[in-house]
Parts: structure tokens; sequence; C-alpha cells
């Protein structure tokens, strides 16, 4: 069931962090309405990132993505809302940014699937194995926003 507390990850990949798009990216999730829940900026371990893309591990691209993940540092967050996991991977567009729509950040910022800038997670189930992977359960930040009222009916 839908609820204003889904929880979805999200990371700016090494190129997004160094082409300076940390701020325009959480600017247009803070501008939609979703609350934040963690952030945190770190170099990401090898032993994560494969781990973070461990369903991928037979695809031909697999060792390519974790060195370019482990290229610098990435910056983790989870963002929570209605429906924030589909709606989410909506605002980042398609994984090729090729076949991405302007207005979503991979149409808008960059141009190859090996240099797509942002990480979203795929599915309520994917998100929180993520969350879980990525933060400890203190590191999430509970609070009511004041605009509740004003962003749900
Ligand atoms: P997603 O990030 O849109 O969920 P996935 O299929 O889960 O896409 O792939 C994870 C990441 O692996 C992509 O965001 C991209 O960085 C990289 N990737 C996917 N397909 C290719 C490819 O064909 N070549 C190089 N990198 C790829
Ligand atoms: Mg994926």
């Amino acid at each position: 069931m839908a609820a204003k507390t889904e929880r979805t990850f999200i990371a700016v990949k090494p190129d997004g962090v160094q082409r300076g798009l940390m701020g325009e990216i959480i600017k247009r999730f803070e501008q939609k309405g979703f609350r934040l829940v963690a952030m945190k900026f770190l170099q990401a371990s090898e032993d994560l990132l494969k781990q973070h893309y461990i369903d991928l591990k037979d695809r031909p691209f697999y060792p390519g993505l974790v060195k370019y993940m482990s290229s610098g540092p990435v910056l983790a967050m989870v963002w929570e809302g209605l429906n924030v996991v589909k709606t989410g991977r909506v605002m980042l567009g398609e994984t090729n940014p090729a076949d991405s729509k302007p207005g979503t950040i991979r149409g808008d910022f960059c141009i190859e699937v090996g240099r797509n800038i942002i990480h979203g997670s795929d599915s309520v189930d994917s998100a929180n194995k993520e969350i879980s992977l990525w933060f400890k359960p203190e590191e999430l930040v509970c609070f009511k926003s004041c605009a509740l009222d004003w962003i749900y009916e």
C-alpha cells in the first residue's frame, strides 16, 4: 500500500559530484516535496559498491561499474514521501541518458550510460535493502516537516 512514509535510496555518483551537480539534485527532490531522511558524503569502499550492485555481477560492465563508482566520493541520501520510489525513478529518467526526456535529471545533465550521474532504487524492496546497506538505523532522522499539510491533502 502506498504510504507517505515510503523511502528510497538516492546517490549522486562520482561524476555528478565532480561536475558540481549535488545541489541541483538535492534541490529537485526538496522542491518536489519529498522529505530528506539521511544524507552522507563518502568515498564508498569497493566491497560496499560490489554489494550495492550485486544483482548485476554477471553483466560485462560490472567491473567497470564498480571502478567508476569508487573513482571518487558519492553523496548518499534517503528521501521519503508518497510513491517516492516510482516518482524518484521518473525524476531520474531512463538508465541510458540518451533515452531520458529533457526535464529529467539524466535527460538534462548527462550523455552516456556509463556516466549517468545518479542512482535511484528501482523498487520498495531494493530501496529497503539499499538503505540498510548504506545507513545505520540511527542515521535515519525522524521529524515532522511543517510543510506536510501543504504538500498532502
Ligand atoms: P539504473 O541505475 O537505472 O537502475 P541498472 O540497470 O540498475 O540501471 O544499472 C546500474 C548502473 O550500471 C547504471 O546506472 C549505469 O551506471 C551502469 N550501466 C548499466 N548498463 C550499462 C551499460 O550497458 N554499460 C555501462 N554501464 C552500464
Ligand atoms: Mg538499478
